[in-house]
């Protein structure tokens, strides 16, 4: 018989998991062998969140699973942003952390924590596994991960159970099915074939199904413009006639305006949760997801759930009779009015946050996946950058923790070896700052565009714009080329496009580790 430890690698393998993102405890060591064991890899972090993060995004490009691993009390204590992120970001991350020995507790008190109290509100499950009924949990909770809508779920393992014999048993779970019903898609095609000005909204929900090709051809027939939102831009690329652009960073979103003048919304893997403000939309609407409008619900005339492809193949012949000045034209017009206003840096030695990513931009190929952080660079990211290919960038934008881009990046570019673009605040980058070590272990191409503004700058913009004294949002930066150098990476700082162009084509070319330093003049991300 296996032990319980055997037990979790032979399941986790089984389930596709070939890498674990983690920091182990003493608890762990013998779990931890058992990976080694079974041939998955370890990527050894430097903080327990960023094992998550690199779990999440790890699970979207392989369209798989992610898993983690932490000890107990601090580790577990300390994977929480990354949890957290999971838990809102809908990604399927199984976390086993360790655990005291259950006989010990209320006795012994030093690092025990009541893990499943700690995880239960930000995960779906939460378990300590037990020698007798290990088997039948684990499977319960690896068929969770990605049933319905995805998140984490959690399992601990006390030390003193890893070695105990287990029975292995391997029960199929059952993945549900929901048949789409002819009726809904009839009452989906009466509302598309009433419209007249209808628009596409795609959400967080397209992956892992990648509906792309059926998406792309219902928006052409309908003439319908497509709003994307963070976590899904590059869903139509940034070119496409109907593209119009990503909506979720401010309450005033310029894509609101076409938002806000269509007559029917065709919601697509959308999720409220990447909404900054509450949703209030009058127009009917309908759902297409792989899971029920839910947490909170919002208002639909009907709700298509199941197989995204399938739905969207479905409504394919609908009929049209969308307003001439609506689709392509409509898009056309909306372009030209927001795309001649942008900004040039007006501070010395300050490229300006358009010119910066334009040029990054320009000197990447179409498929370079691109990380973003949290902060005024984000917003400014999302929604400017033109994602060309789907599932091609990468944002906590559910929870919005800072520590991610960083880590996102690191995990993307393990995962596919293409050279990858991290763009980060440089509070954001102080958080995780250690995990540049990765990079250069796993020799990655990996462009860590670090935005230096010495400031927390989206909450100093909330100082200025309630007159009150910037206190408390600036700080000084360490010396990015002595820190480029001490972990091992190329580096240049960049004050203006041509040096940013010479720059990114250098690191492109190399796929040398790099972190760029640029000096960015926050005035342009107003
Ligand atoms: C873990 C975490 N702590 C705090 C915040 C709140 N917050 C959002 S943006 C931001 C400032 C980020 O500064 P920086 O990384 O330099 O980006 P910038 O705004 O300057 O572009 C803060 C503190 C957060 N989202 N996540
Ligand atoms: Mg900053």
């Amino acid at each position: 018989m296996p032990t319980l430890v055997e037990l979790f690698a032979d399941k986790i393998a089984e389930a596709g998991v070939d890498v674990v993102f983690g920091l182990p405890g003493g608890e762990n060591v013998d779990l931890l062998d058992s990976l080694r064991r079974w041939g998955i890899e370890f990527v050894l972090v430097r903080n327990e969140s960023s094992a998550i993060f690199m779990a999440d995004v790890h699970a979207r490009i392989t369209r798989g699973i992610g898993a983690a691993l932490t000890t107990l009390g601090p580790g577990a204590s300390n994977a929480y942003a990354g949890i957290a992120h999971a838990w809102l970001d809908r990604a399927p991350v199984l976390l086993l952390t360790a655990q005291t020995d259950p006989k010990l507790i209320g006795v012994h008190t030093h690092q025990v924590l009541d893990l499943g109290s700690v995880f239960r509100p930000v995960t779906k499950f939460t378990a300590q596994l037990m020698p007798d009924s290990a088997s039948d949990t684990i499977d319960y909770a690896i068929a969770l991960l990605k049933s319905g809508r995805p998140g984490p779920v959690h399992l601990s393992l006390p030390a003193a159970g890893a070695l105990k014999e287990v029975h292995s048993s391997s029960r199929p779970t059952r993945q549900s099915t929901r048949e789409i019903s002819a009726e809904d898609v009839a009452r989906a095609k009466n509302l598309l074939a009433s419209s007249r000005r209808p628009v596409v909204l795609v959400g967080l929900g397209l992956e892992p199904d990648r509906p792309y090709s059926q998406l792309r051809a219902l928006a052409e027939s309908l003439h319908a413009p497509v709003i994307d939102m963070p976590k899904s831009k590059g869903a139509l690329p940034a070119d496409h006639a109907l593209f119009v652009g990503t909506l979720g960073l401010t309450a005033n979103d310029p894509a609101y305006e076409i938002l806000d003048s269509s007559d029917c919304i065709l919601a697509i893997g959308f999720d409220v949760v990447e909404l900054v403000r509450p949703w209030r939309q009058p127009q009917p609407l309908i759902w297409i997801a792989n899971w029920n409008d839910q947490d909170p619900r919002i208002d639909s005339d009907c709700e298509l759930v199941g197989d995204i492809a399938k739905i969207l193949d479905a409504l394919l012949d609908s009929p049209v009779g969308v307003d001439e000045a609506w689709g392509e034209g409509r898009v056309q017009m909306w372009r030209e009015a927001r795309f001649s206003k942008l900004p040039t840096a007006s501070a010395p030695n300050r490229i300006s946050p358009a010119d910066a990513l334009d040029s990054i931009r320009a000197c990447t190929p179409p498929e370079v996946i691109v990380t973003t952080d949290v902060g005024s660079h984000k917003i400014f990211t999302c929604l400017h950058w033109k994602a060309m290919q789907p599932n091609t960038f990468f944002v906590s934008n559910g929870l919005s923790v800072m520590g991610f881009g960083l880590t996102a990046a690191i995990a993307a570019a393990r995962a596919t070896r293409e050279p990858t673009v991290c763009i980060t605040g440089d509070a954001g980058l102080a958080m995780v700052m250690g995990e540049l070590a990765l990079i250069v272990e796993m020799d990655l191409p990996v462009m860590v565009v670090v935005m230096n503004d010495s400031a927390l700058d989206l909450i100093r913009f909330a100082q200025t714009r309630k007159n009150l004294q910037i206190f408390g949002t600036e700080f000084a930066n360490p010396n990015y080329e002595a820190i480029a150098s001490a972990f091992g990476l190329s580096f240049a700082r960049i004050q203006n496009k041509s040096e940013c162009e010479v720059a990114v084509q250098a690191a492109v070319a190399s796929r040398r580790p790099t972190l760029l330093e640029v000096m960015i003049d926050p005035a342009g991300y107003r």
